[in-house]
């Protein structure tokens, strides 16, 4: 990837909200990441969410924050300079790192309903995901990404039917060593899956704004705050 791809990249993820770049990783570290991922969670990874919120939210994921436990291969990504290049085409070179999490959905689990991973009222005030596949995601996978180009635009989402399908969605099928950039406010959603899925996220914020901006998270049907395990607001 020379600048000028960079560059590009940069204005295609203001423009659409988010970007997709096949093969951006190492298969050899994904396979890495991979191994110590399932590791970790063994055999019957437990949920950490409430009732209420797995079941307004469809959101059935089981977090784990790897550099939190000095897990250091996970420090490699945020090392890698092709992708600091491309965070600071984006973002200028102000932005800070938040943290990584994994993320795990169960085979046979519902994904995530539509959601942007942090509130939307001001245009400021948002993080950016940069995620890493480990494994391939495909039509027998399930566990798809499914985005609305632009939305990113529009402030806060609308009310509506949590999982609704339009016209103008992106459905993204990630295979190992794949990189999505998502723009916290793009609205997004992830299929049912069929299989164990997992994703990395390093997330990492413009200058200014604040490290648990993310504690909030906006659905169609709700606000919903992490730290208090509480719907903050009920819509619709
Ligand atoms: O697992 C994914 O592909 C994306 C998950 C997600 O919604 C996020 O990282 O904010
Ligand atoms: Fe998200």
């Amino acid at each position: 990837m020379n600048d000028a791809d960079t560059q590009q990249l940069a204005q295609q993820f203001w423009q659409q909200g988010y970007i997709y770049v096949a093969n951006f990783f190492d298969s050899r570290l994904m396979n890495e990441y991979q191994d110590l991922i399932l590791n970790h969670y063994g055999d019957t990874p437990s949920f950490t969410h409430n009732e209420e919120f797995l079941k307004k939210s469809y959101t059935e994921v089981i977090p784990w924050f790897p550099q939190r436990e000095g897990v250091s291969p996970f420090d490699k990504v945020d090392q890698n300079n092709r992708l600091t290049a491309l965070t600071d085409a984006i973002l200028g070179f102000g932005w800070n790192n938040q943290y990584s999490m994994v993320m795990l959905s169960k085979a046979g689990t519902k994904g995530q309903a539509w959601h942007q991973d942090c509130p939307s009222d001001d245009d400021q005030q948002f993080n950016v995901n940069r995620l890493i596949y480990t494994m391939d995601i495909n039509d027998n996978t399930g566990g798809q990404v499914v985005v609305r180009p632009g939305t990113h635009k529009l402030g806060v989402m609308t009310v509506g039917d949590p999982d609704e399908e339009f016209g103008d969605q992106v459905e993204i099928a990630p295979n190992k060593g794949d990189l999505i950039i998502l723009h916290g406010h793009t609205w997004h959603k992830i299929r049912p899956t069929n299989v164990t899925r997992v994703s990395t996220n390093y997330r990492v914020a413009p200058k200014g704004v604040a490290d648990d901006i993310t504690d909030i998270c906006v659905y169609r049907n709700m606000r919903y705050q992490f730290s208090t395990s509480k719907v903050i607001e009920e819509r619709g």
